[in-house]
């Protein structure tokens, strides 16, 4: 009875087909029950496959890339518990006859060490007769010593040409891959994902075209033995009376010994391969299921700029490149055919080292403003703006004010102008709901609710606290409100939740000075008013010029969702609400 077991994907759900991003284990690798041989991805998530069985891996039926379902065939395990006899159980023929199977091979070449298993078994079966093997090692890989493994790119009995990568390994600051040093089948890989390498690993054996077909090694291979060159004596007889555990025992030693091509019928000479010229491919910082994400979207990740942990690029590193690509792409309408990044590929941050031209101090961002930064500039990038100036004739409105805060003085309540804006907009709002929406997908989300955030300056930088329900609330309410949030926010107390939930959002900088500025959308908001400083200003009444307080409303808004008519109406209906503020109640 052979106890060589092929492992298969199990049930997987919903998936009918997954991708192999990682494979885990090597051939010749000791593995226990339960332990993850591959990681398959699908579009929503990625999930590590378990071994049923401990054991021997004899042979890897898949590579990164390999397209996946339940009931393909991952691995052959030569199950630990069933004694010494294996594969060898089967009868020879059909040990030969099956290695050309679907179901073995898997619709691939059937790896050279199978082949030669065969062969030793039932002489004649195969064409192969041996002869020398080509180990690939890791070349110079400059100044890095030990790397990881992050990818194994191909599988036992692939058949790779020279130059094709082989594994990807990654330091520190660059992942590279390693392309094969000559053409072959690959025979054994001594690498798995994981694995620490540095100059001169065996990476895997490759059996040339020429040993394949029973010719002399190629002169490149037997003529260079490069400084590596391992030995390999493999205690066999030439091609006949093998015993089955003379054959076992080489196949096991597949993990330590590259002379893992454990039938070769006489000793033999492994040279190790030479990479003349051939370069080595350095590959920005990334994870495999992160550079395949990057290849399906067509990214270029040299031109990603990564924000994770040492510059690695991460998913949302790639997906904010998209996303700048596209909204750049559409509203420029200029992106060269293919160019995803159309207009993004710029110039790197300049770097500069400022103390060669006098004394600096460095210090760090604080969180707040890292934090609010990151929102600032993915809703300057993502959203497409347009600003609309106006001015609102408040005269009247600050008289009332003036004539309140008089009358509440005692209250200790001062209503400032943000109290009557915050007012006027929830009116406006009504009156214009696509302003009171959010942008989801395709689809517009309107909001039944009016909560007005408003932009707070803070010591430590910029917040929006959110006054909720607003329309519910009488002007008094919203002054004492405002000037209660803005003191928790300089005050660092507010807590998430008084900053959630925003429908529209007013940037107030009419206490500090200016005549207009463009305010950055808070997305998923889809308009914000700025509010510069109110100043009298000569306004013609028809008849003469007239001095009016003048305030500079500059409304922003997401151009996807809002037409500029549309914001010239709102902004003109704000003002005159603000210019005369009876109207709020009609
Ligand atoms: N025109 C003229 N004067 C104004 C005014 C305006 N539009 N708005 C406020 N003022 C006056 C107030 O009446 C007050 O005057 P007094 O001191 O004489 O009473 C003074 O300016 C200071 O007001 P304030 O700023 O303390 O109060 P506020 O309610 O107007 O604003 C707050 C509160 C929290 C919005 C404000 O303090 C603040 O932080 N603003 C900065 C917002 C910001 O940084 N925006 C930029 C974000 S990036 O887009």
């Amino acid at each position: 009875m052979s106890n060589l077991i092929e492992i298969k994907i199990p049930d997987i759900g919903d998936f009918s087909e997954v991708d192999v991003i990682e494979v885990l284990v090597s051939e010749g690798d000791q593995i226990q029950a339960e332990q993850s041989l591959i990681t398959v991805e699908s579009e929503k998530a990625s999930m590590e496959i378990p071994s049923p069985e401990a054991g021997t891996v004899k042979s890897v039926k898949v590579k990164v890339g390999d397209k996946v379902k339940e009931g393909s065939v991952i691995l052959e395990v030569e199950a630990a518990q069933g004694g010494q006899d294996s594969a060898k159980d089967a009868p020879a023929a059909e040990s030969a006859t099956g290695a050309a199977s679907e179901a073995q091979s898997n619709g691939r070449v059937e790896s050279a060490e199978a082949t030669q298993e065969q062969t030793s078994a039932a002489p004649g079966a195969g064409q192969s007769q041996g002869g020398e093997a080509v180990t690939v090692v890791v070349p110079d890989i400059g100044d890095f010593k030990e790397v990881e493994v992050i990818e194994v790119l191909v599988a036992v009995g692939d058949t790779v040409e020279a130059e094709q990568s082989l594994i990807t390994v990654e330091s520190d600051k660059a992942s590279m891959e390693i392309p094969s040093s000559t053409a072959g089948v690959v025979s054994a890989i001594n690498v798995k994902v994981g694995d620490q390498v540095s100059e001169g690993s065996e990476i895997l054996v490759l059996t040339t075209q020429a040993q394949q077909q029973g010719q002399a090694p190629s002169p490149s291979a037997a003529a260079k033995p490069a400084p590596q060159v391992s030995k390999e004596a493999v205690p066999q007889s030439k091609g006949q009376g093998v015993s089955e555990g003379q054959a076992e025992s080489s196949a096991s030693s597949a993990t330590d010994d590259s002379a893992a091509m454990a039938s070769e019928p006489v000793a033999r000479t492994s040279p190790t391969a030479d990479y003349g010229d051939i370069p080595l491919r350095k590959l920005p910082h990334a994870s495999p299921s992160v550079r395949k994400f990057a290849r399906e979207l067509g990214v270029n990740l040299t031109q990603v700029q990564g924000s994770g942990d040492k510059g690695r690029i991460t998913f949302d590193d790639v997906r904010g490149f998209v996303k700048r690509a596209v909204s750049q792409s559409g509203s420029a309408g200029t992106a060269a055919p293919g160019s995803v990044g159309g207009g993004l590929q710029v110039l790197d941050w300049p770097k500069v080292d400022f103390s060669k031209f006098g004394e600096i101090e460095t210090k760090p961002l604080s969180r707040i403003k890292k934090i609010a930064g990151a929102n600032l500039h993915r809703n300057w990038v993502m959203i497409p703006h347009v600003t609309n100036n106006d001015q609102a004739d408040i005269t009247e409105l600050e008289a009332l004010r003036v004539q309140l805060n008089e009358e509440n003085q005692k209250q200790g309540i001062k209503v400032t102008m943000l109290a009557f804006l915050i007012k006027a907009v929830v009116a406006a709002l009504k009156k214009f709901p696509e302003f009171n929406a959010s942008l989801d997908g395709d689809n517009l989300v309107m909001k039944q609710y009016y909560h007005i955030g408003f932009a707070a300056d803070t010591p430590h930088g910029l917040v929006v606290p959110v006054i909720r329900d607003a329309d519910k609330k009488g002007v008094l309410d919203l002054a004492q409100e405002t000037a209660e949030l803005a003191k928790l926010a300089r005050d660092g107390k507010l807590s998430p939740a008084q900053m959630q939930g925003g429908c529209f959002s007013i940037s107030s900088l009419g206490g500090i000075g200016g005549t207009s500025f463009t305010p950055i959308i808070n997305a998923p908001e889809v308009a914000i008013l700025g509010v510069s400083r109110s100043a009298y200003a000569p306004v013609w009444d028809g008849q003469a010029f007239q001095p009016r307080l003048m305030l500079p409303l500059s409304l922003s808004y997401d151009h996807r969702v809002i037409d500029g008519a549309a914001a010239a109406r709102f902004n003109a209906y704000l003002a005159s609400l603000l210019a005369d503020f009876r109207r709020i109640i009609l």
